[in-house]
């Protein structure tokens, strides 16, 4: 596509999209008209993708995940096409700026962390790689919070992220279904006088399609993001409506249309409400129904429903789908139970994302009998077989038949969703080959015991496109100088890069690109928080959602001995540092949102202590989101991946920091192992407890107020958060942090910090020569190509969903 062309489209969706004209049209305007070009340019890919499949007997890969963190599509989709260039010379002979018009897209925030950011990362890689795919979620009216920083505190405000519509996704209307809750169940006899069961709902909800189309890197192929939004059935009621009872008869849709109103924004720890399992029932059976339609629109059987589709869970939250295809199965296409298992099991496959006991799905069973009658006769029927067969062909005893179950029956009987989900699933696989290992030995022994076979590990990955042709473009840029452009799809190839880490010229343009970035990054600080950071200093980053585990603690406890050290001596020659800090509170989470507070007070007194302020400052950048991510990643010299070990299950911010040339202090945790193993020790900051020294020091029973008494640097940062040195004299404000502490430490941060402040002083002496910094720094990017998530992607295709590529011809190029 030409600039003119390009400029001609977009002149024309002013005037019959928008209905604007260009004198009176708006930056936002522009933005619109700039996008619906891009679309209709990604709909041609879109409608020969589709056709491939229907002409050819092809299998697809479903992706059903409760989150899709996509950020902006505008940027990304340029890359994808091809097109930056062109675009960028057709808007400015418009009197547009490309960089305005991208800071205009309101990013789609349909995700908390990590999770939903896979999700997105997984639908780049399966479209680059040429691999039919759906990925099915939920279209949330509101995603997660905007997060506001006032006085050091987290504001939360909602993401009103539709208010000026959405030019990416296409309303499906023709693409509904129904979804039915609530009731009871009864026998009937069919036509044939078999007696059968047939669920009467009290309720229904009407799903509709929204589509947001996928575009792969540099090839044809444009796969879907259908994403479900509630309706009402009938908007009204009429019969309510006719009896007066106006209020009544508008309460389905208001009740309805909450299904799908709002992200919960907790990250990890479960919060069992009722609505969540709405919501993850909901966007299940329409995704299940949409399989169906399609299976029948092609002329398949129903038995073929396997050949045809992987079904992937994201975690727990779609494992609802195990007893949902039964029902459909079963009750609706009338197959035979064995029938319906063996498909059932064959289409899917689940991933656990975490080992947290307090973030393992389960739902009370009287809520889940009240809601979905129908399933929880379902799931008492896949139990009692499964059980009587680990019984049979297993001799289990009593005790283990009861850790099997999908009941739980300790105290209030509750459904146990990971546990549905191995029965239910013929692979299941952790994140990160650490975790996938800690699986089998905790939180899913028992299973493993009883099938070894469906276990296997798929370690994270995250795109290249996105988090560095995108969000690098300076980087990419040298890099493709030197090894040409290969390792965009190829990351393996940025190996070529080793021998250039003994090039000086080499090395000093790896710097001056750093640098760029960081000033970057310097000038959005300073623009957000007044804070300014100077981008000759070390750039020490952690950025991810805020946790006790992930321990953003233990890094400003750093701050503060470091800060301590200062002051006692502040001629004291230490490496200057910029601490920067970014990441979202679950607005629930009361520990969360005081070490939130935590870090902007030690920030204010730090940032305006001159003693202190020409070596250290402390930034924390708010509201942090795939947006802005793309400026941090790239900016960063350090990257904090420092989480108890056995806690974090793979952590895919570590990737993007190690892909982008940040050195990586860590804990021997999720995928920080294997970067370690790939980057090579001496290219890698380690420190901490391993797991197994984690376990026993707990075992032992663990005193957290004996490191305190032992380590008078850690004594003196804990005396001083105490004594309201950092809160004008408060001594409320972080009782409840320091008491959790000294009291319980339940991810052992003080057990860590002496190993930790170690490892850093080790750091600050590495970056006093900036050659050798450099060097390991282009190691670090040019061994990081096992954490492409395309290579994770062929693991999954190649060996779980068994979906090859199919290479899309555009027949008729206009
Ligand atoms: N993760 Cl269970 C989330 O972001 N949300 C969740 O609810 C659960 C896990 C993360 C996990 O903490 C990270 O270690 C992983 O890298 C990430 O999922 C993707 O697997």
């Amino acid at each position: 596509m030409s600039a003119p062309e390009i400029k001609k489209s977009i002149l024309d969706h002013l005037t019959y999209s928008i209905g604007r004209p260009p004198s009176l049209a708006s930056k936002q305007d522009y933005y619109k008209a700039l996008a619906l070009t891009v679309r209709d340019r990604l709909q041609q890919h879109w409608v020969e993708t589709v056709q491939a499949y229907l002409e050819q007997d092809l299998k697809v890969a479903c992706y059903l995940s409760a989150e899709f963190l996509m950020g902006p599509h505008l940027g990304n989709n340029l890359l994808n096409l091809g097109i930056e260039n062109e675009v960028r010379q057709a808007v400015k002979e418009m009197g547009c700026e490309l960089d305005e018009l991208l800071a205009e897209e309101e990013e789609p925030g349909l995700g908390n962390g990590g999770l939903g950011r896979l999700a997105a990362c997984y639908m780049d890689s399966l479209a680059t790689l040429e691999r039919l795919a759906l990925g099915y979620g939920i279209r949330y009216e509101f995603g997660i919070f905007d997060q506001e920083i006032r006085d050091g505190w987290q504001c939360e405000i909602t993401d009103k992220w539709l208010r000026s519509g959405n030019p990416w996704e296409i309303a499906k209307p023709e693409i509904t279904y129904y979804v039915n809750f609530g009731g009871h169940t009864e026998y009937y006899r069919d036509e044939a006088g078999a007696e059968r069961i047939r669920w009467v709902p009290d309720r229904a909800v009407k799903g509709m399609a929204y589509d947001t189309p996928i575009q792969g890197y540099r090839v044809n192929t444009c796969n879907t993001l259908r994403l479900w939004s509630a309706e009402a059935c009938e908007s009204f009621d009429f019969q309510a409506f006719n009896t007066g009872d106006y209020y009544g008869a508008v309460d389905d849709k208001v009740i309805s249309e909450t299904i799908t109103k709002v992200l919960y924004p907790n990250d990890e720890p479960e919060i069992g409400k009722r609505l969540r399992l709405l919501q993850q029932y909901f966007f299940v059976s329409c995704s299940l129904q949409d399989m169906l339609r399609l299976l029948d629109a092609q002329g398949q059987p129903t038995q073929r429903f396997p050949e045809k589709f992987a079904v992937q869970l994201n975690d727990t939250h779609p494992s609802i789908g195990v007893a949902e295809l039964m029902r459909l199965l079963v009750d609706e296409r009338r197959l035979s139970w064995e029938d319906a298992w063996d498909i059932t099991v064959l289409t899917f496959g689940y991933t656990n994302h975490t080992l947290l006991p307090e973030a393992l799905e389960t739902w009370p069973l009287p809520l889940f009998r009240e809601l979905l009658p129908r399933h929880l006769e379902i799931i008492y029927e896949i139990n009692a077989r499964f059980l009587a067969s680990v019984r049979e062909t297993h001799h289990q005893d009593d005790e283990h038949v009861k850790r099997l179950s999908l009941i739980d029956e300790n105290g209030e009987k509750r459904i146990r969703m990971a546990h549905l989900a191995c029965v239910g699933s013929h692979a299941i696989n952790g994140v990160a080959a650490l975790h996938s290992e800690l699986l089998k030995r905790s939180v899913l022994k028992d299973f493993y015991e009883l099938w070894p076979e469906r276990f296997n590990n798929k370690t994270n990955g995250v795109t290249p496109r996105r988090f560095m042709a995108l969000a690098n473009p300076k980087l990419s840029e040298l890099i493709t100088r030197t090894i040409g452009d290969g390792w965009i799809t190829h990351t393996e190839e940025l190996r070529m890069l080793e021998p250039f880490s003994e090039d000086a010229a080499f090395r000093k343009e790896w710097r001056l690109v750093k640098q760029s970035n960081k000033q970057q990054l310097a000038d959005y600080i300073l623009k957000q928080t007044g804070i300014e950071l100077d981008p000759s200093w070390m750039f020490d980053v952690q950025v991810k959602r805020i946790h006790e585990y992930k321990r953003q603690h233990l890094n400003i406890l750093h701050v503060i001995t470091l800060y301590n050290r200062l002051k006692r001596d502040p001629k004291l020659a230490i490496a200057p540092r910029a601490f920067i800090f970014g990441g979202k509170a679950a607005p629930g989470y009361f520990i969360a949102k005081r070490i939130i507070k935590l870090i902007n007070a030690v920030g204010e007194v730090v940032n305006n202590d001159p003693d202190v302020n020409k070596k250290l400052r402390v930034a924390f950048v708010p509201n942090f989101n795939v947006q802005n991510g793309q400026l941090i990643y790239p900016a960063a010299d350090l990257s904090e991946q420092i989480s108890m070990a056995g806690k974090e299950a793979s952590g895919t911010g570590n990737m993007k920091f190690t892909l982008n040339g940040a050195l990586t202090i860590g804990t021997l945790d999720g995928a920080n192992v294997e970067i370690r193993d790939e980057v090579g020790e001496e290219n890698f900051f380690l420190f901490g407890l391993t797991t197994e020294e984690t376990l026993r020091l707990q075992q032992q029973g663990y005193r957290p107020y004996a490191y305190v008494e032992g380590n008078s640097e850690l004594a003196e940062a804990i005396r001083l958060i105490a004594s309201g040195h950092f809160s004008h004299g408060d001594t409320e404000v972080f009782r409840p942090l320091v008491d959790n502490l000294c009291q319980s430490d339940p991810f052992l941060v003080f057990a860590d910090y002496a190993d930790y402040i170690a490892c850093q002083d080790k750091v600050a002496g590495v970056w006093k020569d900036p050659e050798n910094w450099t060097r390991m720094s282009i190691l670090n990017t040019a061994r990081a190509g096992k954490f492409s998530s395309d290579r994770a992607i062929r693991e999954y295709c190649d060996e779980i969903w068994d979906v090859r590529p199919v290479p899309i011809m555009i027949k008729d190029k206009t």
